[in-house]
């Protein structure tokens, strides 16, 4: 079995940060596709894209029915899918919605979802992750600055920075209800954390994340570096968003909830391998182990 260069090193002992040694676009921008040249070269600088309205106002009306059926029903509560806001005791979100719905599994194959995805990536995708945040109002947590591809390589084994997020607003992301915050032209730079992954880390991490946390110090300094710039739309409005950017959420203690669909797609030529920097993988309603693109 090769065993691949980590390129990526990171919960070792202390922080280290690398220069970003894959490409942001990877599809030749001359290659058609519903992400026009000139959004496709500012992805490229700025590690996302928004857009105010990637599915219409009737169409969020039926996201947002499957997405309260599905925190409804009790059996969806007790699965392991669920993560439970530890104060509240509300569902904070549900993984592996892309399987469990066939609403959700329609919005991931429609080609203006999908479609986006191939054009940056280059290649046919499959579903890494996909999960719901519900985000209710009067005191849901946020999360804590992170790169997700900090995550995704360490303990999910994803070996390049090829995989892109989508964020679907399903309510309005008001500037109060703890919105998404991206430091723009972060993605460029990988920040490897210190602290070596607990066994398990997922039953935590996915309501406070612990290990893949920047210090204060190289907060501090990319964000003196590339600023901090918080999304906000309408519902039905999407961030797209690159892998690696630094980015994070604000706890919501208005009473206008901040729901949202999320999901991850990896090129086909980048799957999974063995976890970079963790004992044992995390479960697949987490990160996907099934490659077959989607179609
Ligand atoms: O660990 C993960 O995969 C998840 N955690 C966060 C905070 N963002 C990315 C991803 O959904
Ligand atoms: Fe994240």
């Amino acid at each position: 079995m090769t065993t691949l260069t980590d390129l990526y090193p990171s919960r070792g002992a202390t922080e280290v940060s690398v220069p970003r040694q894959d490409p942001v676009v990877w599809g030749s921008p001359d290659v058609p596709g519903p992400i026009a040249t000139g959004d496709l070269r500012s992805y490229e600088r700025d590690g996302f894209l928004a857009i105010d309205q990637l599915i219409a106002p009737d169409e969020v009306e039926v996201y947002r029915q499957e997405l309260d059926r599905l925190i409804d029903d009790p059996a969806i509560r007790a699965d392991e899918r669920s993560v439970i806001e530890p104060a509240s005791q509300e569902i904070r979100s549900v993984f592996e919605v892309h399987r469990i719905s066939e609403v959700f599994a329609n919005l991931v194959r429609d080609e203006r979802v999908v479609g986006r995805a191939r054009q940056i990536l280059g290649s046919d995708v499959y579903v890494h992750q996909s999960r719901i945040n519900v985000k209710p109002g009067f005191g849901a947590s946020g999360f804590y600055w992170h790169s997700d591809f900090e995550t995704w390589h360490a303990e999910d084994g994803l070996p390049h920075m090829r995989t892109v997020s989508v964020s679907i607003a399903l309510t309005e992301n008001h500037d109060t209800n703890g919105g998404l915050m991206i430091m723009p032209g972060s993605h460029r730079t990988f920040l490897g954390c210190a602290g070596a992954t607990p066994r398990d880390n997922y039953k935590k991490s996915l309501q406070m994340q612990d290990a893949g946390t920047p210090s204060d110090e190289a907060l501090t300094k990319m964000a003196g570096a590339h600023g901090i710039k918080l999304f906000t739309g309408k519902a039905g409005s999407a961030t797209w968003f690159d892998c690696n950017c630094m980015h994070g959420s604000g706890d919501n203690i208005t009473p206008f909830p901040r729901s949202n669909v999320f999901i991850v797609f990896n090129s086909v030529d980048n799957a999974a391998v063995e976890p970079f920097a963790a004992p044992v993988r995390r479960p697949e309603f987490i990160g996907a182990r099934d490659f077959t693109p989607v179609k």
